[in-house]
């Protein structure tokens, strides 16, 4: 079983670095596990761990109904971040260093405490030193964007990037801030941060939940994402994508 796991995660691993889409790993191996596939995230992450990258926090992935009605997908995954994913708030970024990317809107969180297990809202925010506008790219490493909740969780759940804005106090009502996404200054989408499990605290306390499950602890400076909050939009060269979220302000990229 385990070279089964470390060739599946070799798989991903190599499409993430050709940027070629392969089929989903379910089709050929319908009985994988759902710990079967985070096994194979950890092996795939751990890789690039290997390269000489640094862990950096954890993403929530299908945290709201927008963004499971665009993958079929009905149940939250997570993910590892690396600082190899962040990308310049304002920079440019190339269309063709990934397979078929897709930017998001999201809240991001940053640990001042460590964080893991299970927690109520109050302490998860206690542990929180800010909050910040932050957009997710995402970019499946299966062909058409197509796959399973285990799929996708041996993805890693589709990480690839995350922009930062700048960093607000979290002493404020994270609960219903409208949210706009813009692309070369016409809005696509709009939302509230109530989109996020009715709360985007809740998504940083399933993160504490999940990562003590892993035996992980969410520690200081890491940096949690919520979640996509609108469906994900599909980026070209000569995109401006910029996400305002109320009261924290906005985060842009540009797409070469
Ligand atoms: O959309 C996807 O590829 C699944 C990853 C999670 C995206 C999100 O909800 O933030
Ligand atoms: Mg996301």
């Amino acid at each position: 079983m385990n070279a089964l796991l470390t060739g599946l995660a070799d798989r991903l691993d190599d499409a993430l670095l050709k940027h070629k889409a392969v089929p989903q790993i379910t089709i050929e191996h319908p009985t994988l596990s759902l710990a079967d596939a985070y096994a194979i995230q950890s092996l795939l992450v751990h890789r690039r761990l290997q390269r000489g990258e640094r862990r950096m926090g954890m993403k929530m992935g299908l945290t709201s109904r927008a963004k499971m009605q665009q993958v079929g997908v009905n149940e939250m995954s997570w993910g590892r971040l690396t600082n190899a994913m962040l990308l310049e708030e304002g920079g440019l970024v190339a269309r063709d260093a990934y397979i078929h990317p897709r930017l998001e809107p999201e809240l991001a969180f940053l640990i001042g405490k460590p964080l893991s297990g299970i927690v109520t809202a109050a302490q998860a925010l206690a542990a929180v030193d800010g909050v910040a506008p932050a957009m997710e790219l995402i970019d499946s490493r299966y062909r058409d964007f197509k796959f399973t909740l285990n799929d996708v969780v041996a993805d890693n759940s589709s990480s690839a990037g995350l922009v930062i804005g700048s960093w607000c106090s979290a002493e404020q009502d994270l609960t219903n801030l409208g949210v706009v996404l813009e692309v070369n200054g016409r809005v696509i989408d709009t939302a509230s941060t109530a989109a996020i499990l009715g709360n985007p605290v809740r998504s940083l306390v399933a993160a504490a939940r999940l990562a003590g499950e892993a035996g992980e602890t969410l520690h200081p400076g890491d940096i949690i994402m919520s979640g996509g909050i609108t469906a994900a939009h599909t980026i070209s060269p000569g995109e401006t994508v910029r996400a305002t979220l109320q009261n924290l302000g906005f985060v842009s990229i540009s797409v070469t």
